[in-house]
């Protein structure tokens, strides 16, 4: 290369070092989007410049991790994430901090989690009595009342059936509960955190039942867990024998103690609470228990003063998670991104706006778009600078379409700690970029 072709390339690198960061963002964007950001930027340079940078070393210094022996391999080891990710964590909720870590919650990081696995790390926990530590080679699952033969299941049995792998949604129905009335978590962790998505593997409950020759005039069950809370909870038949799991592993590895290793009841699309963990026990009968938690707990307040049992399926959602807040964004492109979910079935399609509402375009899926699993959704978003109120709607595939506070209040009273509220859910954008909790 010429001297003067030299520098007039290090002059152009130099006015467009701060553009480099932009540059990064945009090599994991699109094609579409790229041709957009160039026409954008008004310089069709910029891309140029830090693409020539990256060829050439002597612009670009050779950096110390091409002149050292890298870390050496650690054999035998669990691998973590790298330490300039340990912002990435679960947190517990600021809104509601209890004395004791005992009967608590963990919520995931849905912000900083691209795609939709949750990694088993990250997974949002929910415990009503801390969580236990059990051996599986002691652990048993009883199935017994009305079946012709009561079962006692060892893990080491329950591992001996035929697989069934699938990806699905978990969601506490008090996810959110702490922002409706007097409302201010700060970011989406806090708002809708108690939310995550695994690929789970065990084996049918279904067959199970099937197996200790189920009575037909069985219509609930109850599992119980094996934790110091003896958490369970009452269960319709037709769930247990639709898509109900027993479920020993998620995301390829066992499951983790805090998700009910070694067994765990999945009940896919309901509220987390049913899914029962370290469960020990199922026994058919023909009504409902009463359980705690779903007398004192779980249960709906609506119009009237009255209250209702058993609201089962968490109903359509989405949320936004970038931007999201606590997050500061620059003008110009922003790509909006988020999260869609059913317990009813898979997403059709989500909306996004702008404008507080008033006006909605089509955002994008992203692939694969499974049945109450989370999906992806994407919106190209332009910001020009100034005030901004972006949302999100969903609508799943029974054409449910997500309601609006004003929505769930003509059919529901929203008062104490609001479960199952799946309202949209907006963040404002001041005129400097900081993104807040939009809840009015
Ligand atoms: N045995 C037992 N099962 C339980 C619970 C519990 O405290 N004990 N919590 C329930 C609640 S309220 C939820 S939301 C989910 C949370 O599952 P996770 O901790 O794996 O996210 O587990 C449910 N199953
Ligand atoms: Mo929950």
């Amino acid at each position: 290369m010429k001297q003067h072709e030299k520098e007039q390339l290090l002059q152009i690198v130099k006015s467009s070092e701060k553009d480099i960061q932009a540059d990064i963002s945009i090599t994991h964007g699109r094609r579409s989007f790229l041709r957009n950001t160039v026409a954008m930027a008004g310089s069709a340079g910029m891309l140029g410049a830090s693409a020539l940078a990256n060829a050439q070393s002597d612009v670009l210094p050779i950096p110390e991790s091409n002149k050292t022996m890298g870390n050496q391999l650690k054999f035998e080891s669990y691998g973590v994430p790298s330490k300039y990710e340990s912002n990435v964590k679960r947190r517990r909720s600021d809104i509601l901090v209890n004395k004791q870590q005992f009967s608590d919650w963990s919520m995931t990081p849905i912000q900083s989690t691209p795609g939709i696995v949750t990694p088993n790390g990250l997974f949002y926990e929910r415990h009503h009595n801390g969580f236990p530590d059990i051996d599986p080679d002691h652990h048993k699952l009883v199935v017994h009342g009305m079946v012709a033969k009561p079962l006692v299941l060892t893990m080491n049995d329950i591992v001996r059936y035929p697989t069934v792998t699938k990806f699905y949604f978990m969601e506490c129905s008090g996810n959110g509960l702490t922002d409706w009335l007097t409302a201010k978590s700060k970011t989406v962790q806090q708002t809708h955190g108690l939310l995550s998505c695994a690929q789970w593997t065990g084996v049918p409950v279904s067959w199970i039942l099937d197996e200790a020759g189920i009575d037909p005039k069985a219509t609930w069950l109850i599992a119980e867990g094996a934790d110091a809370s003896g958490h369970f909870r009452s269960i319709p038949i037709d769930k247990m024998l639709d898509d109900a799991l027993l479920v020993y592993a998620m995301n390829g590895e066992m499951l983790r103690p805090e998700n009910g290793y070694p067994l765990r009841l999945l009940l896919p699309g309901w509220e987390g609470n049913v899914s029962i963990k370290w469960l020990r026990r199922i026994k058919a009968g023909t009504e409902p228990w009463h359980a705690r938690g779903e007398t004192a707990r779980y249960t709906d307040p609506m119009p009237g003063g009255k209250w209702r049992k058993f609201s089962f399926v968490m109903e359509a959602k989405s949320v936004i998670t970038n931007p999201s807040g606590g997050m500061q964004i620059q003008p110009g492109f922003n790509e909006i991104r988020g999260y869609a979910w059913s317990g009813n079935g898979k997403i059709n399609a989500v909306d996004v706006s702008v404008d507080g509402g008033k006006n909605w375009q089509t955002a994008e899926l992203e692939e694969p778009v499974i049945d109450k699993c989370l999906t992806r959704f994407k919106f190209n978003w332009k910001w020009q600078g100034g005030p901004a109120q972006i949302v999100s709607r969903c609508v799943d595939s029974t054409g449910y379409v997500q309601p609006t506070v004003a929505d769930i209040q003509k059919v529901r009273a929203i008062t104490g700690f609001v479960q199952h509220h799946n309202g949209l859910f907006p963040w404002n954008v001041s005129s400097n970029g900081e993104v807040t909790n939009g809840i009015g």
